[in-house]
């Protein structure tokens, strides 16, 4: 059995959650984090010394945190060898992908836009920065717009850890009040995503309870 010590409004927890309802892997989580608390006490200090979440522990296995190492760890458990190749090449090609989704795009979208428009109440919002900010995020968009209209995945023709490493930002993405650049091809691979039943359940999950008002 898993277990999974973070809050469902994580994007980071969205992403772990949704790689293991994917797999269809049993799992216990607990809500941690932000406004319920947890994540500093020694317990769990011990588990994740940074007080981040997610934590995920597997059977009597370690703590493990960071969320890309544990979908690598989940990955090279659970994954078939389409969505986690054995193969060093073709792997290192899936990884490469998500790699640059966690660095570029997360840390392009989350605190620069998510953060400015739902964590900041209304009468705080820096709109110029907002703007640079998406426009920043537009150009590693339109990086995976090239991707996409050739390719039905991310890294390929296969759903695999790019796609969650990925995908789970979109959902954000598309439902915040900004203005968007027309990307026909992530557009239909947003769609795509969200008839994914594991994407649904653990990744469109409402964000109010972060809102700043
Ligand atoms: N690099 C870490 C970042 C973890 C992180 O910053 N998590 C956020 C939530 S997305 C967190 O724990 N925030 C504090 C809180 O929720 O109280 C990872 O990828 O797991």
């Amino acid at each position: 059995m898993l277990q999974v010590w973070g809050r469902k409004t994580s994007s980071n927890v969205q992403a772990l959650m949704w790689c293991i309802g994917e797999f269809g892997l049993d799992y216990l989580r607990y809500d941690v984090g932000h406004r319920y608390g947890g994540n500093d006490t020694p317990a769990f200090l011990a588990m994740n010394p940074n007080g981040t979440v997610p934590v995920l522990k597997d059977g009597d296995g370690p703590a493990l945190w960071e969320t890309g190492a544990i979908l690598r760890y989940l990955a090279a458990r659970y994954g078939d060898a389409a969505f986690w190749p054995r193969d060093l090449d073709a792997r290192t090609k899936i990884d490469m992908w998500a790699e640059w989704a966690k660095i570029n795009v997360a840390l392009g979208f989350t605190a620069p836009v998510f953060w400015r428009v739902v964590r900041t109440a209304p009468k705080d919002q820096n709109k110029p920065a907002i703007d640079e900010a998406v426009a920043n995020l537009t150009a590693m968009l339109t990086i995976a717009e090239k991707q996409l209209s050739s390719h039905a995945y991310l890294s390929g023709e296969h759903f695999t850890l790019a796609d969650i490493q990925f995908g789970h930002l979109l959902y954000r993405y598309f439902d915040i009040d900004i203005a968007r650049p027309k990307l026909p091809a992530v557009q239909d691979y947003y769609r795509r995503l969200t008839h994914r039943p594991a994407f649904r359940e653990h990744v469109m999950v409402s964000y109010e309870e972060l809102r700043v008002l």
